[in-house]
This record gives structure tokens, C-alpha cells and sequence, in this order.
């Protein structure tokens, strides 16, 4: 499914529906910044030849940036950032077991060379802010208008910090 009506910049997918409550607030934050994104189900282990089709037309399409959850044995970072010249962010989303430990790990020790970006256990609206954050560091006239709404999203943090 596609989100807003304009060409996706960010592609947000994830190994399995259940991952979606999670994975729902890295497109909040997307959409909070009027960001084009398409949301989809793209396992590593259970549908293989669509994760490698997906990771090698990503950059074709006219994606900039892809964030993948996974839980548990959490390969899809991991195997999109080896498909794709495409920056990847990673998040561990938690399972009943093992805390998210396992999701964390098999996503943030990536081999040298095929780098994830990997936020904290649950942390998509981090992931989603950081794929903002990416797109503000093009140089074009989207990146900075986003330059500039991110300087105001900081600013209300910060007010909220001390509202405290
Ligand atoms: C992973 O297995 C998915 O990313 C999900 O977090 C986990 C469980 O998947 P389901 O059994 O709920 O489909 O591949």
C-alpha cells in the first residue's frame, strides 16, 4: 500500500503484519513532515524473492531511504542494505520472548561494509525522524523546507523538556 499520493521517498517494510502496531509510528512521523511513503510486508525468510526485488529496485523506483522491521531472527535490514546502495535504518521490534534482544542483535552487528542504521527496540518513530533527518541533508528545495520544519519540531522538544 502506498501512502499520500506523490511518488514514495521512504519505503517502510517490515517481515510480517504483526509487526505493523509497531512499524505504524515510523509512518506517523513520516506523514507528520509530508513525506511520501509506502508502507509494505516483506519477509527475509518467507518471501525471499520478493525482499531481493524490492531491495534491488528500491533506488529505481525513486525511494531515498528504507526502514525495515523484523523480530527475532531479524535478517530484512540486513539482507536490503546488501541489495541496495540505498541508506537502510533497522528496527528491532520486540517479540513475547527474549525481551527484543534477539531482534536488536541480529539487526545492529552488521559485517563491515553493509552498514544499518539501527535504532532502539520499538523505536520507529525514531527511525521514521531519521529518515526525515536524511532527506533534509539533500539539496534541494524539499530537503529544505524539511530543514526547516525540523528546526521547529526541535524547538517544541525542547519546550516540552521544560514543561516538565
Ligand atoms: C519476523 O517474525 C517478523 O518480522 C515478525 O516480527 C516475527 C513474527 O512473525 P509472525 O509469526 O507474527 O508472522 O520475521
Amino acid at each position: 500500500m502506498t501512502h499520500l499520493s506523490q511518488t514514495p521517498r521512504v519505503g517502510v517494510v517490515m517481515g510480517s503484519d504483526s509487526d505493523w502496531p509497531v512499524m505504524l509510528a515510523a509512518a506517523e512521523a513520516l506523514a507528520e513532515f509530508d513525506i511520501p511513503h509506502e508502507v509494505q510486508v516483506v519477509s527475509a525468510h518467507r518471501m525471499p524473492q520478493e525482499m531481493l526485488e524490492y531491495g534491488t529496485s528500491a533506488a529505481e523506483r525513486g525511494l531515498s531511504v528504507i526502514i525495515a522491521g523484523a523480530g527475532g531472527a531479524a535478517h530484512l535490514p540486513g539482507m536490503l542494505a546488501s541489495t541496495t546502495p540505498l541508506p537502510v535504518i533497522g528496527v528491532p521490534v520486540q517479540l513475547k520472548t527474549l525481551d527484543g534482544m534477539d531482534s536488536l542483535l541480529s539487526i545492529v552487528q552488521m559485517p563491515a561494509g553493509v552498514p544499518v542504521a539501527t535504532v532502539s527496540i520499538n523505536g520507529a518513530r525514531n527511525a521514521g525522524l531519521l529518515a526525515v533527518k536524511m532527506l533534509a541533508a539533500n539539496t534541494d528545495d524539499d530537503a529544505l523546507r524539511l530543514r526547516e520544519a525540523l528546526t521547529t519540531f526541535s524547538a517544541d522538544l525542547k519546550d516540552q523538556a521544560q514543561a516538565k
